[in-house]
């Protein structure tokens, strides 16, 4: 087996955004296009030499090939020992889980999360560090400076190994091991988790729905629920993922998990719903007739987690994305402990978690997770409200209302425009930056608006800034609105817009939140200008 270096030429799209580079799986199929981005990346972090890298995916279409590229790749770049998930498969925290617990100095993690696969649709590549996190932007920065200057990468020239057999095998001088996908993240859990409550609850008639949506969550939800926690068969739907996702897209939120929110709002629905993303870190939860919000998920689960093994000595921190909503303050305000706000994207938890200063985290857009790996996870979530439903033996429903009678409620929505002109997008942007100093005093459908920047951060560890990363608007009362472009599509941009008003009396948090935010979603429209330079009356989603 020799080793090839093939000569090649940058591609000047390869920034890594929020997570990870993303594009259409064409753009990845492309000759050289995944072998540029990869070399990059062990270039970026000083070689592979005598390393030893996790390696794993969604199982999106191109994932076996791409898999077999980048095993021949760390083996000609001189890795010792790369750990990959059989069939080419690890959910996002499973392989965090696996980065940390073998101590190894990284990992790939082929997926573009929630955005639909398949030869039409998109891949992506993601590098963690050795804490197991996302990659920070000082290494996915130093990742886009070696893209623009790559002239040759390295290839071993072997035959494709077999990556459905457990075990280890060589790849010229490299050791292969195909592991379980499962088996290290189920036994995390196990450790966190009081899976004798959970049995019995199950055991007791508590009835679930799980959504997996074709996506890699399925082999995980049926192994811990169905198999371990004794969840009746049929749990678990959509359980076997598919290159494609079935044709979905696999994004846990109201309107994509479409069949779960009829379900679980109908005469039918079991006690309690939950759906995870293509990648497993994503997590919807729903009760019976009920829909809770990812930032009122945080803030419940904040408020009890003490009531799970892993979590009964209390929190050190709370850490929230900015456009996440407040509810998550009122608790960390309540137990005493620290809350933080990163930009969004959960490479900015990295740290807050490493240095003990949170233990748990969340991020609006359905991302929830602990400092029991570096990655949001979505089973995770799904068990700890499991966990707190086997103690507390309430309706979610109840839960949740009796969490909003104590710390009141923020309403909270986000909408997003999609696929708009990427040029008109930023200049919507660029011309409300340039007036937010003017903005303060403006008033719009009857709200004044009294505070306006472009959120910063200074991460609090190492002293990182990050600029630009959502413009705010507050408004008289307390309201706010947020306004940021996306860094996962691949389609012109993504406006995204997040409104959030607090409520604290108790006989007015029966409100359709749409309704308790209209006045704040028309003067963001009519401050920044939407609809007048998108073309776009409404919004593509709402969740
Ligand atoms: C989105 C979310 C962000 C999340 C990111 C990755 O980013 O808003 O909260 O961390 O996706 O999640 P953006 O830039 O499109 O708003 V995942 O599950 O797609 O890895
Ligand atoms: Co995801």
């Amino acid at each position: 087996m020799s080793i090839l270096t093939v000569k090649t030429t940058p591609f000047a799209d390869q920034r890594p955004g929020t997570s990870g580079l993303r594009k259409k799986t064409t753009v990845f199929m492309q000759p050289n296009y995944l072998e540029n981005f990869v070399q990059s990346v062990f270039d970026a972090i000083g070689g592979l030499s005598a390393k030893t890298i996790v390696l794993g995916g969604d199982g999106r279409y191109f994932n076996r090939e791409a898999a077999q590229k980048i095993l021949k790749m760390a083996a000609a770049n001189g890795a010792a020992k790369v750990i990959v998930g059989q069939g080419g498969l690890l959910s996002t925290p499973a392989a965090s889980c696996v980065i940390r617990k073998y101590r190894t100095d990284g990992g790939i993690v082929m997926s573009a999360s929630h955005n639909p696969g398949g030869p039409k649709e998109d891949f992506g590549v993601k590098y963690n560090i050795a804490n197991g996190g996302p990659a920070p932007e000082a290494v996915t920065e130093a990742i886009f400076e070696c893209t623009r200057a790559i002239s040759e990468y390295r290839l071993l020239d072997a035959p494709d190994i077999d990556l459905d057999a457990l075990g280890e095998t060589r790849l010229g001088d490299m050791s292969v091991v195909v592991i379980d996908p499962v088996a290290d993240y189920e036994e995390l859990m196990h450790g966190l988790f009081d899976f004798d409550a959970i049995r019995a609850l199950f055991a007791s008639g508590f009835t679930m729905r799980f959504d997996a949506m074709h996506a890699i969550t399925g082999p995980y939800a049926q192994s811990i629920l169905t198999g371990t926690l004794g969840a009746p068969e049929g749990t678990v739907v959509n359980a076997v993922p598919l290159p494609d996702f079935g044709g979905g897209h696999p994004d846990p939120n109201p309107v994509w998990a479409r069949e779960l929110m009829d379900l679980m709002f109908s005469d039918a629905a079991p006690d309690f719903g939950a759906a995870s993303d293509g990648d497993g870190d994503r997590n919807m939860v729903l009760g019976r007739h009920v829909y809770v919000t990812p930032s009122d998920s945080l803030a419940v689960l904040a408020a009890n987690a003490h009531l799970a093994p892993g979590y009964e000595d209390g929190l050190a921190g709370i850490a929230r994305s900015m456009p996440t909503s407040a509810a998550a303050d009122r608790v960390a305000d309540k137990l005493g402990i620290g809350c933080y706000e990163t930009p969004t994207g959960w490479k900015f938890f990295g740290n807050l978690l490493d240095a003990g200063k949170a233990t748990l985290c969340g991020e609006e857009s359905a991302g929830t997770g602990s400092n029991h790996i570096r990655e949001k996870d979505g089973l995770w979530a799904v068990l700890l409200w499991l966990n707190i439903l086997a103690v507390r033996r309430e309706p979610v429903a109840d839960i949740l209302k009796s969490h909003w009678a104590e710390y009141g409620r923020n309403y909270y929505s986000r909408h997003d425009y999609e696929g708009i002109d990427a040029a008109a997008a930023a200049t919507l942007m660029d011309d409300l930056r340039a007036r937010l100093g003017s903005l303060p005093g403006t008033v719009s459908h009857g709200l004044t608006v009294v505070s306006a920047d472009d959120f910063a951060y200074t991460d609090p560890v190492d002293g990182s800034r990050s600029e630009k990363q959502g413009i705010r608007i507050g408004f008289e009362g307390g309201a706010r609105a947020v306004m940021r472009l996306s860094g996962t599509g691949t389609e012109g941009a993504t406006l995204r817009v997040y409104l959030e008003r607090f409520e604290p009396d108790p006989a007015k948090h029966d409100l359709d939140p749409q309704e308790a935010l209209a006045a704040i979603a028309a003067a963001a429209d009519e401050i920044a200008g939407i609809t007048a330079r998108t073309g776009r009356s409404e919004p593509d989603l709402m969740t």
